[in-house]
């Protein structure tokens, strides 16, 4: 994906950079236009946040690769500005957790299900799940509901990144474990997550890779020490303490 001409030394570059990709997105059928509006609210979170992993967000990120490495069935949830922002690094996670890739859509057309199917095989994905949809999330009434049975169906540990929504919460239902990715500690999904990310996607992907690669020969009890010392409700203040406070 080739950027715009912005200079070395602009302040902006990394967010202009980011832009163009969303922007990108939407013209490859890949991103909806609602993307657009998310990522400008992503971006203000990140502004307050000091555009850098803190350090709640941080122990988040290696608490949800333990979560991953333990994890019969994990799957990571793929929207259409994941897509965009983020295929390469989705896919590095994927393997370095052993975990599936799933497309799951709020504005789904079969036409951007297999644009982003494809995306994500240039960018390495073997293995891409959403478009069967033979599997339901009970109570909820949109296009997200629709699941793999064998993916995010019949999974035991979820990582929703960029949503506000109910499908966290339904997940939860479901009595799979959450992981979440959202600028936003006060948005739906941060909230009612089993571990809240509060940090942006093109950090928080490459952060949890790594820490998935250092954890990589950890014990289960050593994985299971991690998952149970984490406290959500700190993370989630800790957050909203710099946001407000700085
Ligand atoms: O591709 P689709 O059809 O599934 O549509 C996806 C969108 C993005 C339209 C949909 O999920 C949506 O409307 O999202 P929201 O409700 O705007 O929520 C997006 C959340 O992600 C907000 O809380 C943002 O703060 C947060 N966010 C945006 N960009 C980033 C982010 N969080 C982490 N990293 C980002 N880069």
């Amino acid at each position: 994906m080739n950027g715009p001409e912005i200079p070395e030394s602009h302040p902006r570059r990394e967010s202009l950079l980011t832009r163009h990709r969303i922007e990108t997105g939407v013209d490859l059928g890949i991103t909806s236009k609602q993307g657009l509006i998310a990522q400008g609210r992503g971006e203000a979170f990140d502004y307050l946040l000091g555009e850098r992993t803190i350090p709640s967000a941080d122990e988040a990120a290696r608490t949800a690769a333990a979560h991953l490495l333990l994890a019969d069935q994990p799957v990571l949830s793929v929207n259409g500005n994941v897509a965009a922002l983020a295929p390469g690094e989705t896919v590095r996670l994927a393997d370095s957790t052993g975990a599936d890739i799933e497309i799951n859509l709020f504005n789904r057309t079969q036409d951007r299900m297999k644009r982003i199917r494809e995306h994500l095989r240039e960018h390495g994905a073997e293995n891409v799940k959403g478009l069967s949809a033979d599997g339901r999330i009970p109570g909820l009434e949109h296009a997200r509901a629709k699941v793999d049975a064998d993916g995010i169906g019949s999974a035991d540990v979820v990582l929703v990144p960029l949503e506000d929504g109910d499908r966290a919460a339904a997940l939860a239902e479901m009595g799979k474990t959450e992981l979440v990715i959202d600028l936003n500690p006060m948005s739906r999904s941060a909230c009612s997550a089993a571990v809240p990310i509060v940090d942006n996607l093109l950090r928080a992907l490459p952060n949890m890779t790594a820490h998935a690669e250092a954890l990589a020969d950890a014990d289960p009890t050593t994985l299971e020490g991690i998952v149970e010392s984490f406290d959500a409700e700190a993370a989630l203040e800790a957050a909203e303490e710099r946001i407000r406070n700085g």
